[in-house]
């Protein structure tokens, strides 16, 4: 008798026609095997999926183009698709979950015709993990096979642990034609499955990633009471060795990647990596919140990525550990064949291909690697990879740090009054757009807890479901909100960032271990100055002050903005957003 899964899989073989169904066990020896089909047998827009890197210099490596339209995650063509649009909430495109299943199949009706289907079991999550959950993707490129491959837990245990079960994670995934007027990526979150067609990027078909661990979890979450959110998580040691766990929300290009894996400026100080992207946060029976990151891989942006502002990265990149490392529309040196990206160490290689894999050189006003190139690594590859890492139960969290990019306005670091406070911190977050992205440079786009493009349902609802999680905790995480990129009257940042942001993290571990006071102003608690260790970084007072001022006439603008961002969820803001909001603009009126 067939199982469920065998079930389920027949059922889509029979609607999308693959030449060959490959059941997938997640070994080493598969993942070579795969990697040589990528190599010389498909093909997307007719170069090799892979082509292997220089080795030596770059163990395990392998370098992938995407179809040229395919280089990003596609909000717009991303529905969530609840039986009800309110549900869904105005902050995502929504259809109802029969139009989109018509669609759906419509496109799929024979889209592997002539591929093979690979059949991926794997877990979010620790497979001991109370909090994980199993799941089975299916796709027909290897480049995502082996991607997924990376960044989850992948076996053939994963088929025995869900055995006659039908309430594992599903998710359908097809390149189609890379056709982006025939590319949807569908959620139906009370099904738990994920329809993807017509891109292999990370967020559109590794759909363990940003479909299910945040968009399908956080209403899984909501439900059951928890919270999945796009958050780091690191643990902080002190000079006594004593760790401190935090995670932080921060919307791309904020530096959470090279927040997970900082190299401390301050001797003493450590930082040990848990996840740089996503956090399932649980209630644990002590009354403390745990964090579990459900990836076991790390999808970052290549382009400034060094040895000054992320070293633990490239140590990563080049270690020689888990089989394999990708790197995708990064440039390629074709003297020494190693990707190669803007910001790297060293000088500009003489004889570079672009991304798109035309010769490159530095007087064209392009860049070489596409800006939102990026790398695909697993976690254990990294140095600081925390001892922790693999603890079913997660860590226990003392600070929830939430940031954004503002160069005015919000100060350096703030720590809420309380839980409500802290969480209207988090839901009045904005960030500046970076030229990086689609939209024009430096437009304040409000993105609450970096979640605005991977909440699952009404962000309203949401903000609600963040307050009722503090009523559950006998011990809050304290939370912050922080900003690095605050400029002076020259348009200069006056923050160094990067390895020195140990400094304010090193204030906020003594904050939560209450070895120090702190200062209260209309927005928060902020550092009395002589608390914030800045030995050595040379920034005269005034300027140390301008990272904590707060301009009341400046805040007004703000306000009309927050106002109507939160109007949009109409009832579903719970009314103690409402309450801190109007406590915060009165106590800023002028
Ligand atoms: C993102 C990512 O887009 O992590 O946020 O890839
Ligand atoms: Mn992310």
């Amino acid at each position: 008798m067939a199982t469920p899964i065998e079930r389920w899989v027949e059922e889509q073989a029979r609607l999308t026609k693959p030449d060959k169904i490959y059941w997938c066990d997640g070994s080493e020896a598969e993942a070579h095997r795969l990697i040589e089909v990528g190599m010389k047998e498909e093909k997307i827009a007719g170069n090799p999926v892979f082509q292997e890197l220089n080795q030596n210099n770059w163990p395990n490596a392998y370098f992938h183009r995407s179809h040229p339209t395919d280089v990003a995650r596609t909000e717009h063509l991303t529905y969530v698709c609840h039986p009800d649009k309110e549900i869904a909430g105005p902050n995502n495109n929504w259809m109802a979950p029969e139009d989109a299943k018509s669609l759906m199949t419509k496109l799929s009706d024979g889209c592997m015709e002539g591929k093979t289907m690979y059949v991926l079991p794997y877990m979010m999550g620790h497979p001991d993990s109370p909090y994980a959950k199993a799941c089975i993707q299916l796709t027909d490129v290897s480049y995502v096979a082996i991607s997924m491959r990376i960044m989850t837990r992948m076996g053939k245990n994963v088929i025995e642990k869900i055995g006659d079960r039908n309430d594992f994670v599903k998710g359908l995934h097809s390149v189609g034609d890379f056709d982006p007027d025939k590319r949807f990526i569908m959620h139906f979150p009370d099904e738990h499955f994920v329809w993807s067609i017509g891109s292999g990027y990370g967020g559109n078909a590794l759909l363990g990633k940003k479909c299910f661990s945040l968009r399908i979890a956080s209403w899984l979450g909501y439900q059951e009471g928890w919270l999945a959110e796009h958050m780091v998580i690191l643990g902080i040691e002190d000079p006594k060795g004593n760790i401190t766990y935090v995670t932080a929300a921060m919307p791309s290009a904020c530096g959470k990647t090279n927040l997970a894996m900082l190299e401390s400026a301050l001797p003493g100080y450590k930082v040990w990596t848990l996840g740089d992207d996503i956090a399932w946060l649980n209630v644990g029976p002590d009354g403390r919140l745990y964090a579990i990151n459900p990836e076991a891989g790390l999808f970052g942006v290549a382009p400034s990525t060094s040895m000054k502002t992320n070293p633990n990265m490239l140590r990563t990149l080049k270690a020689d550990k888990f089989y394999p490392t990708l790197f995708t529309n990064t440039a390629l040196d074709t003297d020494k064949n190693e990707p190669w990206w803007e910001g790297l160490d060293g000088s500009t290689p003489k004889n570079l291909l672009d991304w798109q894999g035309k010769p490159w050189n530095s007087a064209k006003d392009t860049k070489a690697a596409h800006p939102n190139s990026r790398f695909t690594v697993s976690i254990y590859n990294s140095p600081t990879l925390s001892k922790e890492f693999d603890n079913p139960k997660g860590v226990p969290i003392s600070a929830i740090i939430l940031g954004g990019r503002r160069t005015k306005l919000i100060p350096l670091v703030i720590e809420a009054f309380n839980w409500q406070h802290g969480v209207f911190l988090g839901a009045r977050t904005g960030s500046e757009t970076t030229a990086a992205a689609t939209h024009k440079e430096g437009v304040l786009r409000r993105d609450p807890m970096a979640m605005l493009p991977f909440c699952g349902y009404n962000m309203g609802d949401y903000f609600k479901h963040w307050l009722n999680i503090g009523k559950k905790l006998s011990h809050p995480p304290k939370i912050y909100s922080v900003n690095w990129f605050r400029t002076d009257d020259n348009g200069k940042f006056i923050w160094p960032g990067f390895g020195e942001n140990i400094r304010v993290l090193k204030w906020i571990i003594e904050r939560v271990n209450n070895r120090v006071s702190a200062k209260e102003t209309p927005l928060g608690l902020i550092p009395d100055l002589e608390d914030l260790n800045v030995e050595g970084l040379n920034i005269p007072e005034d300027k140390l002050k301008k990272l904590f001022e707060i301009n009341n006439s400046e805040w007004q603008a703000e306000f009309k903005d927050m106002e109507k961002f939160f109007n949009q969820f109409g009832k579903h803001t719970p009314a103690e957003i409402w309450q801190e909001y109007k406590t915060l603009s009165k106590r800023c009126s002028i």
